[in-house]
């Protein structure tokens, strides 16, 4: 099946945190296809993939970086298509440069910015089903369906024994 969101990530250590994006495309049966991009060590593969993401089915991008986390940001450069962005949680300053270098962008040049790490994954993906649901009424059906497992999976206590 033709993928219609584009997964990309800067390093292969970022793998770990946008796995939680992949898994939860997986989850909501959303044909997805998952590849590294480097903003600054293959910036001419950013610019190739950017510019034929459309033309090849892609609907939506979810793209991970950290530190200097210049690939959203430019993939959004290169592509009319929605970008969301999540800031990977960098060893050094905790994600925050990762969050500031994806949500700052220029005016005219929008990315849609998640939360650090894990959490923000999770999140683009689910915002990318619903942003796929405006075309494909089906995802509406299968957002319900994860949001009435998640409600049904808080128990009404913290522990089994407390009532
Ligand atoms: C960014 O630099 C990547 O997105 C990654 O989060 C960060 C560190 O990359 P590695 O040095 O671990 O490959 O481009």
């Amino acid at each position: 099946m033709t993928a219609l969101v584009g997964v990309i990530m800067g390093s292969q250590s970022d793998w770990d945190t946008m796995a939680a994006a992949a898994e939860t495309l997986e989850a909501l049966g959303v044909p997805y296809e998952v590849e590294i991009v480097s903003a600054h060590r293959t910036p001419d593969k950013l610019f190739t993939y950017a510019e034929s993401a459309q033309a090849k089915g892609l609907e939506v991008i979810i793209a991970g970086a950290g530190g200097a986390a210049h690939l959203p940001g430019m993939t959004a450069a290169k592509t009319a298509l929605p970008v969301l962005g999540v800031p990977v949680q960098s060893k050094t300053l905790n994600g925050l440069d990762s969050l500031l270098s994806i949500v700052q962008m220029p005016a005219g040049i929008p990315v849609g910015t998640l939360a650090i790490g894990k959490a923000g994954a999770i999140n683009a993906a689910l915002l990318a089903t619903a942003i796929l649901a405006n075309k494909h009424p089906e995802y509406h059906t299968r957002l319900a369906q994860y949001r009435k497992n998640q409600t049904d999976s808080v128990t009404a206590t913290p522990a089994p024994t407390l009532t």
